[in-house]
């Protein structure tokens, strides 16, 4: 198998999730948009032709790329050896994969591209964050956080008693929502969630990737 390459930069949610999965199964792989020693740039020809609608991550194996974080997940989960991300049972892998499909398409959404981008990328007057933004999010913020909560429950982890993709996909995004200056209020009501990040960040992989980008306000 030929060196993995993750191409998109450190920062992003979703290039995080794809090295978690590697750091909990011990893949060796490289990170960003430099591949071979040529930067790539964004949503140029090379990486359009990778993926058409312009997004990261995208895996690089040999001359062969794959898009979309949660197939590029189960995708390494089945190739390489190492501890399985995923249940054996149908019902309880069905269960990782919904919850994978609803952290990725619905709770990142919520969480990511209406609250967390309005911080770290401050789009008001001279670079202000838009609180008026992120006032008329957070209503809906707090309604995710509540179903991680419930979700979570006593688990140790999202879906089952094993680091699994979900959580891979739910805690890069979690990690910096809780960074923020204004996180002791919204998690004033989700206080396993809080603990399950702090968990996470703590383990081997979370120490890894989960680290300060650096992102204004965050
Ligand atoms: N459905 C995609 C979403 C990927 C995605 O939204 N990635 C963000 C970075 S976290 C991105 O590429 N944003 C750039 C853009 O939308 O132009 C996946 O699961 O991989």
């Amino acid at each position: 198998m030929s060196q993995i390459h993750i191409f998109g930069p450190q920062f992003s949610t979703f290039v995080r999730s794809v090295q978690l999965c590697c750091e909990e199964k011990g893949v060796a792989y490289t990170v960003g948009t430099d591949v071979n020693g040529k930067e790539v740039e964004f949503k140029g020809a090379q990486h359009l032709d990778w993926h058409p609608f312009g997004k990261v991550p995208v895996l690089l194996n040999g001359d062969r790329h794959l898009i979309e974080t949660v197939s590029i997940c189960r995708y390494l989960d089945a190739v390489f050896d190492g501890p399985t991300l995923q249940p054996d049972d149908p019902w309880m892998r069905a269960q990782v994969d919904q919850w994978a499909a609803t952290l990725s398409l619905y709770i990142d959404e919520i969480l990511v591209r209406h609250y967390l981008l309005e911080f770290a990328f401050p789009k008001g007057e001279d670079a202000t964050v838009r609180m008026d933004r992120v006032r008329e999010a957070e209503p809906e913020v707090k309604r995710a956080l509540a179903l991680l909560e419930t979700q979570l429950g006593d688990r140790e982890y999202l879906v089952t008693d094993h680091f699994t993709i979900a959580d891979a996909i739910a805690v890069p995004m979690l990690d910096y929502l809780f960074r923020l200056p204004v996180a002791e209020a919204l998690t004033a009501e989700t206080p396993r969630l809080k603990d399950y990040v702090e968990r996470l960040r703590a383990r081997r992989s979370g120490s890894r990737v989960l680290i300060d980008a650096g992102l204004a306000g965050i």
